[in-house]
């Protein structure tokens, strides 16, 4: 049955798709929660589509609120569609605890594609567990890519940690910016501008866009100085997501990035695959470790308290000496 699951996503079957999705979601949420890892038949699913990977550009869009990432996605969409490419959308929600929800749905706006075969919308919450969103997203990203959809589309809502996590999980992160709201780039959290591959200052039909793109180029400039011109200051658009222009041209800008065909994102992929195994082998250790020692660790931690040991012959005593370093001195 699970063979049969696997052999359907990579069919492209959609509606088997949305029972995989879900399965992985929800594997990852136990996970996160504390439980062993993914289930044998979350695992084997994984296993089957793994040498299927790879294929989809895989692009993050993130932003303030109401920038209008949802309905450039959507603009994106149709551009997309018109080369008849096939593309899968997670709306990645960290601050929500509903997922699928009324509330996602509003701030998704992708109504015009609902009924185009060549178009998959799935949304994800952050369901109440800190961290790890972004590890799920990648998992449900994977699907999608196996699946055969290019791009994937990973959209989240804010600028905090969670949603820098899950640009992280893409090949290309996209920030959408907008004029006004009290968004100017100072407000925004360090790293955020770092992160960007391709930034956009939509509603450019609105008062502010020629302030808030000279402000852009400027704090570019001056982090290439500051950092001796290491990095490229990434392009900068402007569009109007709600009447289209300038997103033909995102488009070109975010596909030229995947030109040269997989190689161009392998550093980061591979970075990505160590984030991922190290986290998974780190959780299982811990898991291992202290499940064995809690008693041990309650036991030492009052005599630490009381005096009797000191913290660091408390920690000599659950894992042994202190072990010199290869080839130290
Ligand atoms: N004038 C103007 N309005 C726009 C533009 N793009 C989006 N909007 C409007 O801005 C509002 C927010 O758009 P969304 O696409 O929902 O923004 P979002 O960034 O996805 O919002 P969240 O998902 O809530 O973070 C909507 O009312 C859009 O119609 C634009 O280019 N110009
Ligand atoms: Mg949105």
């Amino acid at each position: 049955v699970k063979h049969d699951l696997a052999a359907a996503v990579l069919a492209g079957d959609v509606r088997v798709l949305a029972r995989a999705l879900t399965l992985v979601e929800n594997a990852s949420a136990e996970v996160r929660l504390g439980a062993d890892d993914a289930g044998a038949d979350v695992a084997a699913l994984q296993a089957a589509v793994a040498p299927r990977l790879g294929r989809a550009h895989r692009v993050g869009v993130t932003g303030p609120p109401g920038a209008g990432k949802s309905t450039l996605v959507s603009a994106l969409i149709s551009v997309w569609r018109k080369a008849a490419r096939r593309v899968g959308v997670l709306a990645v929600d960290p601050s929500s605890p509903f997922t699928g929800g009324a509330l996602l749905g509003d701030r998704v706006r992708m109504t015009q594609h609902l009924g185009d075969a060549g178009v998959f919308v799935r949304s994800l919450a952050a369901r109440g567990a800190a961290g790890g969103l972004a590890a799920a997203a990648e998992d449900m990203a994977d699907l999608l890519d196996a699946a055969g959809f290019d791009p994937v589309v990973l959209e989240t809502v804010g600028v905090g940690q969670g949603e820098l996590e899950v640009a992280g999980a893409a090949d290309t992160t996209v920030l959408v910016l907008a004029p006004g709201g009290g968004d100017d780039i100072q407000a925004l959290k360090a790293g955020v501008l770092e992160a960007a591959d391709v930034v956009v200052v939509n509603q450019a039909d609105r008062a502010g866009a020629d302030r808030l793109e000279a402000a852009l180029k400027a704090a570019f400039e001056l982090r290439q100085t500051g950092m001796g011109g290491v990095r490229q200051a990434p392009p900068c658009l402007a569009t109007v997501a709600t009447t289209g222009v300038g997103v033909e041209a995102l488009a070109a800008t975010i596909d030229a990035r995947a030109a040269g065909g997989p190689a161009a994102f392998q550093a980061r992929r591979v970075a990505r695959a160590a984030r991922r195994v190290r986290a998974a082998v780190e959780r299982r250790l811990h898991r291992e470790f202290w499940g064995s020692r809690e008693a041990e660790l309650a036991r030492l931690a009052g005599e630490v308290a009381s005096g009797r040991l000191s913290a660091g012959e408390a920690v000599r005593g659950l894992v042994g000496a202190e072990r010199v370093s290869e080839g130290g001195r």
